[in-house]
C-alpha cells in the first residue's frame, strides 16, 4: 500500500534507473548487446526488486507510461553504443495489448534515430496465452517496423511449442532455471539441448540466461546454444558503464 503510493511518485522524483546487462557470442565471448533493466531505489527502503515493483506497476496502471519511458531512455543510451551493438526492452503485457504499442515504438525509433534492426522486444508467453487474432497482429506490427521478437523466460510458464509455430520469433531465451542446473541435473540438459535444435531447425537463434560459470558456457556452446548471458559475463550495470563496454567490445 504504502510502497505503491511511493510508485506512483517515484517517477517524478527520479527515483528510476535502467540498467544494463550484455549478452555474448557464445563462440566468440563478444558481446553482442544489452538488456535493458529497470531498477528503482526507494529513498528510505533502497534497490526495490522489479519482481516486486513491475507487478504493482501493472496493476495501478503506470506500466504503459513506465514502459514507454524504459523503451525512450534505452533507445537513447543504445544510439551512443557502436552499432553493431544491440539493445534488449522487456515489454509488460499490458504494454503489448495497450492498443498502440505499435506507434509507440515506431515513434521512439525515429526519435532515438537508431536502426530498427538493432532493437529487440521481449515478451513472454502470456501474452500469447489467449492467442488472439489481435495479438498475432501487434507482433507482425512490430516486426514489419523491422525490430526482433524474442520469447523470454522460455519453459518457465505455459509454454507451448505450438507458439513457435504460429509466430516467428527470432530468439528464445532459455530460462535460467534450465541453466543453473547445468551439469548436474541430466533432464535439465536434455531439455535445453531439444530446445537449440527446435529453435535452429526453425530458424531462431537460442540464448540461455543465467550463466555463471566457464563450464555451463561450454556445454551450452557444445550443444547448439548460440548466445548467452548471465553474471559469468556480466551483471546489469549503469548506462555510462554499458557504454564503455560496448565501446571495447572484448
Ligand atoms: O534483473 P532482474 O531482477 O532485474 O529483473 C527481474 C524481472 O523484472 C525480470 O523478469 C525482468 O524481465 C523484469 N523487468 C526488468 N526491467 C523491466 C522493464 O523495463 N519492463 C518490464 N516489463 N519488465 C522488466
Ligand atoms: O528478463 P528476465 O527475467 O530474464 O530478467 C533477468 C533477471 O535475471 C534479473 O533479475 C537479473 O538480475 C537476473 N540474472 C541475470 N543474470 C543472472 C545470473 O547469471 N545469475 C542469477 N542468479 N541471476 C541472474
Ligand atoms: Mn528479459
Ligand atoms: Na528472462
Amino acid at each position: 500500500r504504502a510502497l505503491e503510493v511511493h510508485l506512483r511518485a517515484a517517477h517524478e522524483a527520479e527515483e528510476f534507473e535502467v540498467h544494463y546487462q550484455p549478452w555474448v557470442d557464445l563462440r566468440s565471448g563478444t558481446v553482442q548487446g544489452f538488456e535493458a533493466l529497470l531498477r528503482w531505489t526507494h529513498p528510505e527502503r533502497g534497490p526495490v526488486s522489479p519482481a516486486e515493483f513491475i507487478p504493482l506497476a501493472e496493476n495501478i496502471g503506470l506500466i504503459v507510461p513506465l514502459g514507454e519511458w524504459v523503451l525512450r531512455r534505452a533507445c537513447a543510451d543504445a544510439a551512443r553504443w557502436p552499432e553493431t551493438v544491440d539493445i534488449a526492452i522487456n515489454l509488460s503485457p499490458l504494454q503489448f495489448r495497450s492498443g498502440d504499442i505499435v506507434r509507440t515504438v515506431r515513434s521512439v525509433l525515429a526519435d532515438s534515430g537508431i536502426a530498427p534492426a538493432r532493437l529487440e522486444l521481449e515478451i513472454t508467453e502470456t501474452v500469447l496465452l489467449e492467442d488472439s487474432p489481435t495479438n498475432l497482429a501487434t507482433l507482425h506490427g512490430l516486426r514489419a517496423l523491422g525490430v526482433r521478437i524474442a520469447m523470454d523466460d522460455f519453459g518457465t510458464g505455459y509454454s507451448s511449442i505450438g507458439y513457435l509455430r504460429r509466430f516467428p520469433f527470432d530468439k528464445i531465451k532459455i530460462d535460467r532455471s534450465f541453466v543453473s542446473e547445468l551439469p548436474n541435473d541430466i533432464d535439465c540438459l536434455t531439455i535445453t539441448r531439444g530446445v537449440a535444435d527446435l529453435a535452429a531447425g526453425l530458424g531462431m537463434s537460442t540464448i540461455a540466461e543465467g550463466i555463471e560459470t566457464v563450464e555451463q558456457q561450454e556445454i551450452l556452446r557444445a550443444i547448439g546454444c548460440t548466445l548467452g548471458q548471465g553474471y559469468l559475463f556480466g551483471a546489469a550495470m549503469p548506462a555510462a558503464r554499458a557504454e564503455a563496454m560496448a565501446r571495447s567490445r572484448r
